[in-house]
């Protein structure tokens, strides 16, 4: 593998496409950047998420563990925080916008490239679970709001509410100054993206959110977002976002970790460039956050982030661990 990342390396240096200067520069610094240590254990299969997600990774786990499916792992993954109302950024339980409603962002990437999505969507628990029907079950990628609820209710899902008394309680002490401050809380994120990669060698990934809190009615973010919050390319590997969205739609966030892994970039290599770009593009750099996790197809992995504090959880066979990512800014 390091032969070919040289030889990728040193082949996209050459190239004279347009910001390959950059890609040159940045490889450099990347090289000197400490290394999550247990990035290259090429083990399979695995699963990776944003942020301490074990409890989700249990569940992906025992799918993969069973010779499962990556796509049937990150579903059933990604299903527990979309579920638990003490995580504040994902499904039940999530921040509601500025008008007191729950919407979600969700979506989902097989090994054969093909993708579900939905935008904007009121009432029901599993977002995920409809990009997956929108991706097997439609002609189509992306369903948003009262479209994507009304194929929700006709595959089955019940109508639920999801604001808890928590998440209205905190909603109403905010309607008190009603600012929305896009700053990042680093404590306070959750969302979870999501990637495996299977026995059978196959990468999958998913992401779901409630976004931002207080966000303006109708605010869609990068995580369902194909391309920004997740992407998966089976030949080459997979990533997922989290963070300030707006940021990581500005310059498609988790194509561009793909393609720097597919240049010949570690995960954590391709992540740190990804987030580079990111503050090269925003000059009020310090004042938001984005973290991305990466895995490659032979099983590397690595996370990156803009300001401190971000993390990734981790199962392998192994075991399972909570890693703290390196970070532009400490
Ligand atoms: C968004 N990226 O909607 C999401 C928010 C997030 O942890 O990641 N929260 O912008």
């Amino acid at each position: 593998m390091s032969n070919r990342r040289e030889f990728l390396k040193k082949s996209a240096m050459s190239t004279t496409f347009l910001g390959s200067a950059v890609v040159f520069e940045s490889c450099a610094k990347a090289d000197k950047a400490t290394q999550e240590p247990a990035e290259n254990t090429g083990d399979k299969p695995l699963v990776i998420s944003t942020w301490n997600n074990i409890k989700a990774n249990d569940a992906a786990w025992s799918v993969l563990s069973q010779d499962g499916h990556a796509l049937d792992a990150v579903e059933a993954g990604v299903k527990i925080p979309e579920a638990d109302p003490a995580d504040r950024s994902v499904g039940y339980g999530g921040r509601p916008d500025r008008d007191g409603r729950v919407t979600l962002d969700a979506c989902i990437m097989n090994p054969e490239g093909d993708c579900g999505s939905v935008v904007f969507l009121e009432n029901i628990k599993h977002p995920i679970s409809v990009a997956r029907k929108v991706m097997e079950d439609t002609p189509h990628v992306m369903l948003a709001g009262e479209g994507a609820l009304k194929f929700a209710l006709e595959s089955g899902f019940k109508k639920e509410n999801l604001l808890t008394e928590a998440s209205e309680k905190e909603w109403k002490a905010w309607l008190k100054k009603a600012e929305y401050k896009p700053v990042i809380n680093i404590e306070n994120h959750d969302t979870i993206g999501m990637l495996a990669l299977d026995k059978a060698g196959d990468l999958a990934g998913a992401c779901t959110t409630s976004g931002a809190a207080y966000k303006m009615r109708g605010r869609v973010g990068d995580s369902p977002i194909i391309g920004a919050g997740l992407y998966v390319d089976n030949e080459v590997g997979g990533a997922a976002a989290t963070g300030l969205g707006e940021k990581v739609i500005k310059v498609v966030g988790s194509y561009l970790v793909v393609e720097l892994m597919r240049q010949g970039n570690t995960p954590t290599e391709a992540c740190r460039l990804a987030i580079e770009r990111i503050k090269s593009k925003n000059p009020d750099y310090r004042d938001f956050q984005v973290g991305f996790v990466a895995v490659n197809k032979n099983g590397e992995y690595g996370g990156y982030s803009l300001q401190k504090g971000f993390g990734f959880a981790l199962h392998n066979e192994e075991g399972k661990k909570y890693v703290k990512a390196d970070s532009l800014f400490s």
